[in-house]
C-alpha cells in the first residue's frame, strides 16, 4: 500500500455501515488546536454527573460541560443541561464544524476524558430533542481514542471501530442514532487526556 501524500491524508473519508450515514474528517484545520485544549481542559466548568444503574448510584466515567444558545436545554441520561453561554473558542469550533457539515448547531456538549480509564458506554443520540435523524458533530482533542459502533438490532453486524485522532472530526448524520449505539471503551495503554465536543442542533419540543 502507498503511503497517503498529506492532501489524501485529510481527505473526508465515508465509513460504510449499514443504516448508518458516517463521514470521517481526519485532521480539520484549527489554528492552535494544542492551546485550545489545553485552555478547555484549564476553563471549562467541568462537572462530575453521576448514573444510578440497577439501584447502584456512580461518578460517570469523565466530565462534563454543555454549552449553547438559551434555551438550548438538554436531557442526557436522566440529566436535564441549562447552557452555558458560548465562549469565544466555542463559537469559533461551532462555526468551523458548521462549515463544515453545511448545517447549524445551537448547542455543545463536550466530554473531559481524562486519561484511559474514562469511558462513555454504548449508547446512541436519539433523544426527542434531537429530532429524528440528527446530525451530530464530534471533534476531538488530544489523545486519540477508539469509537465502538454495535447495530442496535442486527447481531450478524460485527462491531465496527473507529480511531479518534487529535482534530479529528467524525460526522454521523441520516438514521445513524436510529440504527447503531456508539462509544468509548476505557483502556489500559497509557492514554493522554482528550476533550470531545458533540455539536448539536437542539429543536424545541411541543
Ligand atoms: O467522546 C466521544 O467521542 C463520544 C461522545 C459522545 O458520543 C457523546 O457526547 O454523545
Ligand atoms: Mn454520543
Amino acid at each position: 500500500m502507498s503511503t497517503p501524500t498529506p492532501t489524501e491524508a485529510c481527505a473526508p473519508r465515508r465509513i460504510d455501515l449499514p443504516g448508518a450515514d458516517l463521514c470521517l474528517h481526519p485532521r480539520v484545520a484549527l489554528a492552535d488546536a494544542d492551546a485550545l485544549l489545553s485552555r478547555l481542559i484549564s476553563h471549562v466548568p467541568w462537572r462530575q454527573e453521576h448514573i444510578t444503574l440497577f439501584g447502584v448510584t456512580r461518578p460517570q466515567p469523565r466530565l462534563v460541560a454543555w454549552y449553547g444558545d438559551p434555551g438550548a436545554s438538554y436531557t442526557y441520561s436522566g440529566i436535564r443541561h441549562e447552557p452555558l453561554p458560548w465562549t469565544r473558542d466555542l463559537a469559533r469550533l461551532r462555526d468551523t464544524m458548521a462549515g463544515l457539515c453545511a448545517c447549524s448547531f445551537n448547542s455543545v456538549l463536550l466530554n473531559y476524558y481524562r486519561d484511559g480509564k474514562d469511558s462513555m458506554g454504548l449508547h446512541a443520540d436519539d433523544e426527542r430533542e434531537l429530532g429524528a435523524d440528527p446530525v451530530i458533530a464530534s471533534l476531538s482533542l488530544g489523545a486519540t481514542r477508539r469509537m465502538y459502533f454495535r447495530h442496535k438490532t442486527r447481531r450478524d453486524l460485527p462491531t465496527h471501530s473507529i480511531d479518534l485522532p487529535h482534530c479529528s472530526a467524525l460526522i454521523m448524520r441520516g438514521d445513524t442514532q436510529a440504527c447503531w449505539k456508539h462509544g468509548l471503551r476505557r483502556t489500559a495503554r497509557p492514554c493522554g487526556p482528550r476533550v470531545n465536543l458533540t455539536f448539536r442542533q437542539i429543536l424545541p419540543l411541543s
